[in-house]
């Protein structure tokens, strides 16, 4: 289906993001409408799958998976009110306030995470927004975990333009900020910040010339066309975001979704398979509730396009499946850790091209 097959009312969204640097023309097909995009989640599954399927083969090498490892830098007492987040202070699931942590407890855990295979290294703090003196910090952080080689991302809550470009300066490769959900449900998930907050943040990501990571979470109460809303959000962004974090909810006691109904394995697989068609270049990762998945639901999600995962025995408070049990599922299935670093990732890609695996 073309982005536009079913016109209607585009995205009730702000603006889309202006383009400030040198993308593949791919990367700025669009604009989705919503329609379409609900069209696409209600498919007959198979034929969803096969797409999703036909469209990752055209540009990504089949089997590759990215492994990416979360640290949680910074842990709990945040002032924001996000009704899913452990991290909240306001909310009483026993996460308790701790500092940032030191650089070399940091880089032996990125030393770790590269030793089993992870080729991204996540750093993620529960602040709403850092102080500078906080970027200062977290700047050190960044260039000492890049300087083991590894692909750096980190997740810090809202950033003005200057700090996003500070941390560009230090060296870091992604940002990871969410848009969660679409943005007519958004004030019934949180109500400490507004989503054209963290549109501008985005804005500043990408003006820094820093690859954005942003994606959201299924299973948060919200009906499907908000599920299609917020795709509608991450492809539109002028260009879409190169990664794609799809989160099933973890439901955390004391949260205020912590009783929010389960979401139908089918219906998280159908998400990750619209993200692939609508932002087919993107790393798709299936990222928070693994654990709570099981391997065929996980299987059915590589096949609907997803290729990263985060891998190690945490996220940032919360369990993963432990690192053992990920190299045996991807054994079982036949795809490979993705194990190369930014320059080379490129160059897979310009090979895979080369060899028409790829558009
Ligand atoms: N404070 C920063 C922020 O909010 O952007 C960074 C950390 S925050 C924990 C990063 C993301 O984790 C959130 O935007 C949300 O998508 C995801 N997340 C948090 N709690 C989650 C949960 N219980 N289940 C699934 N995803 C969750
Ligand atoms: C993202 O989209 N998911 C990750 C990462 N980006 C920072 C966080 C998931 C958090 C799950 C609950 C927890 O452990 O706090
Ligand atoms: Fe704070 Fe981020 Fe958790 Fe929201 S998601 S409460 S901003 S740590």
């Amino acid at each position: 289906m073309s982005p536009t097959a079913t016109p209607s009312a585009t995205p009730s969204a702000s603006q889309p993001l202006q383009l400030h640097r040198r993308v593949a023309p791919a990367a700025l097909q669009g604009p989705w409408t919503v329609d379409a995009i609900q069209a696409l989640l209600e498919k007959p599954l198979m034929d969803l799958l096969f797409e999703a399927q036909t469209v990752h083969r055209q540009h990504w090498p089949a089997g590759d998976i990215e492994l990416a490892t979360l640290l949680s830098v910074k842990t709990g007492g945040c002032p924001e009110n996000c009704g899913y987040c452990p991290q909240a202070a306001e909310f009483d699931t026993g996460v308790k306030a701790e500092k940032l942590m030191k650089l070399d407890e940091v880089v032996r855990a990125a030393q770790a995470a590269k030793d089993a295979g992870a080729t991204r290294f996540c750093m993620g703090a529960a602040w709403r927004a850092p102080k500078d003196r906080d970027i200062e910090k977290v700047s050190a952080l960044i260039g000492a975990v890049k300087g083991l080689g590894l692909q750096t991302c980190a997740t810090l809550g809202m950033l003005e333009s200057h700090q996003a470009q500070a941390l560009k300066d230090a060296g870091l490769d992604y940002y990871n900020h969410n848009l969660d959900t679409a943005p007519e449900y958004y004030t019934d998930v949180v109500s400490t910040r507004a989503y054209q907050d963290r549109l501008d943040t985005l804005q500043h990501v990408r003006s820094a010339g820093i690859s954005v990571c942003c994606g959201g979470i299924v299973g948060m109460g919200e009906a499907p066309v908000h599920r299609a809303g917020l795709i509608a959000q991450l492809a539109n962004l002028q260009p879409y975001p190169e990664s794609v974090p799809i989160n099933s909810l973890v439901r955390v006691p004391g949260t205020p979704l912590a009783d929010s109904e389960p979401v139908d394995p089918f219906d998280f697989v159908r998400v990750i398979a619209v993200a692939r068609i609508t932002m087919p270049k993107a790393r798709v990762r299936l990222s928070a509730g693994r654990q709570q998945m099981g391997e065929a639901v996980q299987a059915l999600c590589f096949m609907a396009g997803a290729n990263s995962i985060f891998y190690g025995d945490k996220l940032l408070v919360t369990g993963n499946p432990d690192v053992q049990a990920d190299v045996q599922l991807l054994a079982k299935l036949g795809l490979n850790g993705h194990r190369t670093t930014t320059t080379e990732a490129d160059d897979l890609h310009a090979h895979a091209q080369s060899q028409g695996v790829c558009a």
